[in-house]
């Protein structure tokens, strides 16, 4: 009764659909300690798995003796690749066309590679009898450098000797991947050769590592009863696991049901497929029981997908006023020992050539070339869109190095090359359609709320009191407009294995007026349960509160291609509302039928349908949906489902201006953030609370890695960053205080409006922050100083430029 009095604003406001910053409902569970992790699992008479990974970065092989391990209480069986061989299992296929050894066969390649798998009866008997493995290396020259590699007369992988055909076409040296070519490249080096002025720099995007709080693992359960395979793991793309495993298991794929239970973070770490998977459904066969494999840190850290490492050779060509004209890129890519990256099948190098950015650059040329050396396999990882990162780092430096040629100020120089409003949809020089954008808006926008004008006034007059002997510290003012690309993607261009990659909603609405949704993607953390659920109540006008949404389990959920690249919302989210509307539509047949009108003489009002001029005519979804399972219209079919596979037309462009202000003490090399604005423009917001979490995650992911965290190798390959004492994680006390904003630019081609958020904040904070560093030291001379910028390199940079007097 209640409900026949509710205004439209207030039924609308019980729906808690999009824009409206529900809370999350996931939270009940994980703040009562109940999710449900892979960890977690426990099922009957269930083993343990445990690798032996190399001591040496690389080394052959020479022999691997299992008899003392075996004899150690509780160990049941140790895999090596020998026994793997006779399954064809011993190497496996990667995301990125090339094959990868799931246990060392004759030689290794990285340090912590796996060498030999442990089976045993727990955790620790497992860890017993990995130490009890004896194995014989013969060390071999060790390369880490990619540019030495590409002229070394050492062959690191053998096994494609004499191979000069790759995945991605032809390989010019034994430790060379692929040359990946887009644009122009006569064109941009004419306009190079002509240019009134031309910058050039070489940008280093280090390695890194994204870290999850959750560490990779699964659990294999081969029912020899059913022949059915389960196998639960921390999988971001559950679906293409189930086929993947499928085609080199040879297990039919009906047969295999993977399920993707709470994962504690992904970032990407989540994507590949590890050796750990193969290794435990083997076992799970041979053994006849479930068996658990969970990585610790230091696995984690040294083994899975790794982030950038990406040497970025950059000129850019502009006008004496600040016009830029042209840019070229040649990339030198570390890809370690197997090149692992999970990329769309098209995109060696990823959506590296998005490296234009923001603005209007009419020529431009990018090679990429992928290089093999003694590091992990891995490389997109990291809320990484697909190498944007790396693409946004990279023209957000030359904008700044331009600047500096240029003797200009870096938010004018921005300004005057922004792609215009009016020229969207813009067709990019590299080959890329945006979809929508008002940069100009959003940046004045952003230099307006920091007091820009203010700022440089107060930094000159810092640097006055610095040479006046007033104080000992900088201050740098780090600017950045980045343009994102996400939601891959359009099944035309973008696949992964030969899967297009489309995705998927398949709802059921029950008679009682609730709802479940079942999605082809799987949160890690976003929040999905939460946010779909508010895409479906603005449809379908259902309280978000009583809509389920369900992901992860191959068995219910349609297929999908799973969450990474921020795509969830460009695909899965377009899915939901397509979806939702082929429910709406039914609902309006049976609503005219109910009320005895014609289809047009109803029309939708927040959750019922009306008929027209008569506004105390209705049925309410509730209505409609009880009529559904008994009687709606004849001979239509009962019940109230519907399901979409979406395939995008386009990606989706978001964009955003950051701007963080921060202090630098030249003498300890230590930083104060003092201010870090982040401007979003994510098209429609769905939950804005949950946009602004994401961007308080990704901003500080974001500082980590401009400020101090990477993976790095001595000479010998020897991972020098392995345990958390090494590799740097902010906690609260360092991560800075964030002031978030918003401008909203629709997608065109999106059902509702939304582009992709998660991955947005780590690609333009990184950016913010170094160029922050650099502004600094701008006065001074500095042109580029590599990330990270931890206190003892920030110290180096003050000594070489003769600060520390
Ligand atoms: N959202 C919104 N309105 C928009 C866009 C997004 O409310 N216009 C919401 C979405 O509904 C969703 C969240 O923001 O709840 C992120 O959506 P989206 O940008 O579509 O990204 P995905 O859901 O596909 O998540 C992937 C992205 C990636 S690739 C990495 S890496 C990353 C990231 O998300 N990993 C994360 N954020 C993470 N956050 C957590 N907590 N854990 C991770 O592992
Ligand atoms: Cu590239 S990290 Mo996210 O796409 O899972």
């Amino acid at each position: 009764m209640k409900d026949e009095v509710a205004t439209p604003e207030e039924r609308s406001a019980g729906l808690k659909g999009m824009g409206c910053s529900r809370k999350r409902v996931e939270d009940v569970r994980f703040t009562q300690g109940r999710g449900n992790y892979v960890d977690d699992i426990k099922l009957d008479g269930m083993l343990f798995g445990d690798f032996v990974r190399s001591p040496y970065a690389h080394a052959r092989v020479v022999s691997i003796n299992t008899e003392e391990a075996m004899k150690v209480p509780g160990v049941i069986a140790v895999l090596t690749a020998a026994d793997l061989e006779p399954l064809g299992l011993h190497w496996m296929p990667t995301l990125a066309g090339d094959k990868q050894m799931v246990l060392a066969d004759g030689k290794v390649l990285f340090q912590g590679q796996e060498v030999a798998y442990v089976i045993a009866k727990d955790r620790y008997a497992a860890a017993d009898g990995v130490e009890a493995v004896e194995v014989e290396y013969d060390e071999l020259p060790v390369l880490t450098d990619p540019f030495e590699a590409l002229k070394s007369d050492v062959v690191l992988r053998e096994d494609l000797e004499g191979q000069t055909e790759g995945a991605h076409g032809p390989r010019k040296h034994h430790n060379h991947i692929f040359t990946w070519e887009q644009g122009d490249k006569d064109a941009t080096e004419a306009v190079l050769a002509g240019a009134d002025v031309v910058a050039e720099e070489m940008v280093y995007y280090h390695r890194t590592h994204p870290c999850p709080l959750e560490t990779c693992g699964c659990v294999a359960s081969m029912d020899k009863v059913t022949g059915k395979l389960t196998l639960h793991g921390t999988f971001q793309a559950p679906h293409a696991i189930r086929t993947v495993v499928s085609l080199i298991s040879g297990i039919a794929e009906h047969n295999i049901r993977v399920i993707s239970p709470d994962i504690g973070g992904g970032f990407g770490n989540k994507v590949g497929a590890y050796a750990g998977y193969v290794c435990s459904v083997v076992a799970s066969i041979v053994t006849g029981k479930p068996v658990k494999w969970v990585e610790n840190r230091m696995d984690n850290l040294m083994s899975t997908a790794f982030a950038r490492d990406y040497w970025m050779q950059g000129k850019i060509a502009a006008t004496k006023e600040g016009k830029i004209t042209g840019l070229w890129c040649h990339t030198t890519a570390d890809h370690g020992g197997f090149d692992a990256c999970a990329d769309p099948t098209k995109f060696p190098a990823g959506f590296m050539n998005i490296c234009t950015g923001s603005y209007d650059i009419p020529t431009a040329y990018l090679a990429v070339d992928g290089v093999y050396t003694n590091k992990a396999p891995g490389g997109v990882a990291y809320r990484c869109s697909f190498r944007v990162t790396e693409a946004a780092y990279f023209i957000e430096r030359m904008i700044e190095v331009l600047a500096i040629k240029l003797n200009m100020d870096a938010a004018e120089l921005r300004r005057i090359n922004f792609i215009r409003k009016d020229q969207f949809p813009y067709q990019s020089a590299l080959g890329w359609e945006y979809d929508s954008g008002d940069y100009h808006t959003a940046w004045d926008k952003a230099l307006a709320a920091v007091g820009y004008d203010d700022l440089r006034r107060e930094q000159a007059q810092r640097l006055e009191d610095f040479k006046a002997g007033k104080t000992r510290k900088l201050m740098g003012i780090g600017l950045t407009h980045f343009t994102e690309i996400v939601g891959a993607g359009p099944v035309k261009n973008c696949d992964i294995l030969g899967l297009g990659m489309f995705d998927s909603c398949e709802i059921r609405i029950h008679p009682t007026g609730s709802a479940i949704a079942r999605l082809g993607t799987i949160s890690q953390g976003q929040g999905h349960a939460t946010t779909f659920a508010q895409i479906l109540a603005s449809e379908i006008g259902i309280s978000a509160d009583d809509i389920t949404i369900e992901e992860g389990d191959t068995d219910t959920a349609p297929y999908g291609l799973g969450t990474y690249g921020s795509r969830s919302t460009p695909v899965a989210g377009a899915a939901t509302a397509m979806a939702g509307r082929k429910i709406r539509a039914k609902a309006q047949m049976i609503a005219a039928y109910l009320l005895e009108v014609h289809d047009d003489d109803v029309e939708f009002d927040v959750d019922r349908f009306v008929v027209k001029g008569a506004p105390d005519r209705f049925k309410t979804m509730k209505e409609i949906a009880f009529a559904s399972y008994n009687q709606a219209i004849p001979g239509l079919e009962p019940g109230l489902e519907a399901v979409s596979y979406y395939d995008p037309p386009n990606m989706t462009y978001p964009f955003g201006a950051y701007i963080c202000v921060m202090d630098l003490d030249v003498d300890t090399g230590e930083h104060e953030i003092r201010k870090f604005y982040a401007l979003d423009d994510c098209g429609t917001r769905i939950n804005p609370m949950i946009i602004e979490g994401q961007v308080h995650g990704g901003a500080t992911e974001g500082y980590a890695i401009a400020m101090g965290q990477e993976i790095a190798y001595d000479d010998m390959g020897n991972h020098k960053t392995a345990t958390l004492m090494d590799f740097f994680l902010p906690t609260s006390w360092e991560t800075p205080t964030y002031e978030t904003d918003f401008t909203i630019t629709p997608s065109p081609h999106h059902p509702i409006g939304a582009k992709g958020v998660g991955e947005s904040p780590n690609v333009g904070s990184v950016p913010a922050f170094s160029n922050a560093v650099h502004d600094a030291f701008r006065p001074f001379g500095l042109t580029q100083s590599h990330m990270p910028h931890d206190h003892w390199r920030v110290w180096r940079i003050a000594r070489d430029l003769g600060l520390h007097g």
